[in-house]
C-alpha cells in the first residue's frame, strides 16, 4: 500500500508507545473552516498532553499519510468539500489516480491498521440511516468495524441515524459496543438514547484489557468505545431531535442521498442551531481524544 508514516509516529510505534489515529473527513466535511483546522490542531495537542502521539490520517496525491503535518491539516480544512470523501469503495480510484482524499471512519481504520495503530478517536461514526429498510443506506463504517482491527473511541452515533438498527448491525458483525463509564449508548449531542450498550467499562485500564482480550483471541474486527459528551455541553434530547428531524426532512425533500447525506445533515444541523451544535461537536471530540490517549497508554502498558 502506498503509505507514508511520519517519523514521530513511526518511532512511537517501534518503541511500543501510545499513538492515537484521527480522521480527516471530520475536518473537510464535518465542520466549517476555520473551526475545522483549529479543532484538528487542538485535538492533536490534547493527545500529546495526555502522553500519546497523534496521527491525523488523509490521502495526499494518492499517498495515505499517517500523521499529517499542520500545513497539510490546514490544506484539508481550507479545501473542505472540494476534497473527495473517501470510504472503502473509493480508495482504489483515489490511490491509483493520485488524488486527495478525506478519510472516513472506515478508511481511517484501514490505514491505521496498516500502520499498526490500534486506537482511533473521532466524533461520531456512521451507521444505519433512518429509512434504510427502503434505501439500503448503511454506512461502510459498520462493515469496517466488523473486519478491521482498530478500536474507535466516539461519542456514539448521531440521531440522524436509526440507532436501534445500528446496534443490531454491530451485533451481527461481532463488534463489542462499550460504554465509557455508562451502560447507555450516548447519541452524540446527548448523553443518553434510551438504548443499552453491551457493557459499561469503568476506566481506561478496563477498556485496554478488553481490547487485549479481543486481540489475544484473534477475533478480527473493531471495538466501539462510546464516550458520552461532557454534561455541560450536552443537549436536551427533545431540542436537538427536533432540529435533526427538520434536517432529515429537508434532505428527503431535496432528494439528497448516498455519500452526500451525512455531510448535508451535519452542516444543516450546525446552521439551524446557529453554531451551538458545532461547539458541542468540538467539545466531544476533545473529550474522545483525551480518552483515546488514556486507553492507548494503558494498552501499551499491558503489552510491555
Ligand atoms: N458522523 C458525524 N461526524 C462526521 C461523520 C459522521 O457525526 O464527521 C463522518 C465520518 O467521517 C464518518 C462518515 O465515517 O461521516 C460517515 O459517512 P457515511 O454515512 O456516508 O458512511
Ligand atoms: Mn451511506
Amino acid at each position: 500500500m502506498n503509505i507514508r508514516i511520519n517519523p514521530e509516529v513511526k518511532e512511537a510505534l517501534a518503541a511500543g508507545n501510545a499513538v492515537v489515529a484521527l480522521e480527516s473527513t471530520i475536518i473537510s466535511h464535518g465542520m466549517p473552516y476555520p473551526q475545522n483546522v483549529e479543532t484538528a490542531l487542538s485535538v492533536e495537542k490534547i493527545i500529546r498532553e495526555h502522553g500519546a502521539v497523534p496521527a491525523t490520517i488523509g490521502i495526499i496525491d494518492g499517498t495515505g499519510v499517517i500523521g499529517m503535518n499542520p500545513g497539510e491539516i490546514e490544506e484539508f480544512g481550507k479545501k473542505g468539500t472540494e476534497i473527495l470523501k473517501v470510504s472503502r469503495r473509493d480508495l482504489p480510484v483515489v490511490m491509483a489516480e493520485g488524488l486527495w482524499g478525506a478519510t472516513t471512519v472506515a478508511t481511517t481504520m484501514i490505514f491505521a491498521a496498516e500502520a499498526g495503530i490500534e486506537f482511533f478517536a473521532t466524533g461520531g461514526v456512521g451507521g444505519v440511516h433512518r429509512g434504510a429498510e427502503l434505501t439500503f443506506d448503511v454506512s461502510a463504517d459498520l462493515e469496517e468495524l466488523g473486519r478491521t482491527n482498530v478500536t474507535v473511541i466516539c461519542a456514539g452515533a448521531k440521531a440522524i441515524l436509526d440507532l436501534p438498527k445500528t446496534l443490531e448491525v454491530l451485533e451481527t458483525k461481532g463488534v463489542p459496543v462499550l460504554g465509557y463509564g455508562t451502560n447507555e449508548l450516548p447519541a452524540f449531542y446527548t448523553r443518553s438514547s434510551g438504548l443499552k450498550v453491551d457493557y459499561a467499562i469503568k476506566d481506561a485500564q478496563d477498556a485496554a484489557k478488553i481490547v487485549k482480550a479481543k486481540r489475544d483471541f484473534r477475533l478480527d474486527g473493531g471495538i466501539l468505545i462510546c464516550n458520552p459528551i461532557p454534561e455541560e455541553y450536552s443537549y436536551d434530547a427533545g431540542e436537538i431531535n427536533a432540529v435533526i428531524d427538520e434536517a432529515v426532512k429537508e434532505a428527503e425533500s431535496k432528494g439528497i442521498k448516498g455519500k452526500e447525506i451525512t455531510p448535508f445533515l451535519l452542516a444543516r444541523i450546525a446552521e439551524i442551531t446557529g453554531g451551538r451544535s458545532l461547539e458541542a461537536n468540538i467539545r466531544l471530540v476533545f473529550n474522545n481524544a483525551a480518552a483515546g490517549a488514556e486507553i492507548a497508554k494503558e494498552y501499551c502498558a499491558l503489552n510491555k
